[in-house]
């Protein structure tokens, strides 16, 4: 039968009968070497697999077979440079929920986010939380950035999850899709996911005062379902998805303003920082090209550099 992976911790799997709706618990059986990549789980979350049950009636059952993947998302595994973990697959889009107060997430950090969902061909949305702490200053940095980020094509929301505010559009956005919810610690994720999955009563967290062990011990991926149609995937360890694997020459490509017009550079190999004839410093200088993400463009590929990837 085919199932699809809603929750995996490296050697047990929960997943779901897709004709019928019945949860299995499943173990893997032998060894998949997938897309030539070693990773050190070869089952993700969002996973369609073939399952087989060993006994009619019991819950227990094998993944004998996983079908291929539209996409899917890793990071590298603290096992070495070559090993990746793969958190999730399949994915319809990534939603990074972010706040302009407390605490403020920053550019830099949402840009990062939104390569990464470029490289994974995921598309991405953001979501700015907490609107009924903007005052002036706030608001008009919102409009600011949904102005810049709709200009190169990402969704852009505001929400309020303590006053319920914008929930209802940001609901119709997830209809019927399979959502990757990330976002650093604080922004509201809980939050969220209690809103949209009332049934799941996951803890909040005190901005303040918790240290926040102990309580949500949970550091695997994992699907739920929306009553409305539709699956979120949370994952409660990671803060950000990594850029794996990005070199400084492909950088450019996950920035849609710039690989709009990098044709135009004279040097194919151009990096958009001092080389002659660059179509892309040019659209900077015309205002075509944003230049708050021109500086995220920049200081991710420092980062690059750095690590020598
Ligand atoms: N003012 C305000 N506080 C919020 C909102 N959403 C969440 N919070 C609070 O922010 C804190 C962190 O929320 P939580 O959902 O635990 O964030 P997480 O760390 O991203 O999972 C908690 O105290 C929440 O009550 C909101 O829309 N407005
Ligand atoms: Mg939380
Ligand atoms: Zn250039």
């Amino acid at each position: 039968m085919k199932a699809l992976v809603y929750k995996s911790t490296g050697s047990w799997y929960t997943v779901k009968d897709i004709a019928t709706g019945k949860i299995w618990t499943a173990r893997m059986k032998g060894i998949f070497k997938l897309d030539g990549i070693t990773s050190t789980n070869p089952i993700a979350v969002g996973d369609e697999v073939i399952l087989e049950s060993e006994n009619e009636g019991e819950s227990g059952a094998m993944i004998t077979d996983i079908l291929p993947r539209k996409n899917y998302i890793n990071r590298q595994s603290p096992k070495g440079r070559h090993q990746h973990h793969i958190i999730a697959s399949n994915l319809d889009q990534s939603l990074l929920l972010a706040t302009l107060k407390e605490p403020r997430t920053s550019q830099g950090f949402i840009d990062r986010f939104l390569v990464a969902s470029e490289a994974y061909h995921v598309p991405a949305l953001v979501v700015f939380n907490k609107s009924d702490l903007y005052k002036a200053k706030e608001m008009e940095k919102f409009e600011m950035m949904k102005e810049m980020y709709e200009a190169v094509g990402y969704k852009v929301f505001l929400i309020s999850m303590k006053e319920n505010k914008g929930v209802e559009e940001l609901r119709e956005q997830l209809l019927n899709k399979i959502t990757l919810i990330s976002g650093h610690s604080g922004v509201g994720k809980s939050s969220l996911l209690n809103g949209l999955l009332p049934e799941l009563n996951l803890r909040t967290q005190d901005v303040s005062g918790w240290s926040g062990k102990g309580l949500h011990t949970t550091t695997f991926a994992e699907m739920y379902d929306l009553a409305s149609g539709g699956k979120i995937i949370d994952t409660p360890g990671m803060r950000e998805f990594g850029l794996v694997d990005i070199s400084k020459q492909e950088l450019s490509h996950y920035f849609p303003e710039m690989r709009d017009v990098l044709q135009g550079c004279q040097f194919n190999n151009c990096l958009h920082i001092n080389e002659p004839g660059c179509a892309v410093k040019q659209a900077v200088i015309d205002g075509k090209i944003s230049e708050d993400r021109f500086v995220s463009y920049y200081n991710i590929l420092e980062s690059i550099e750095t690590n020598n990837y």
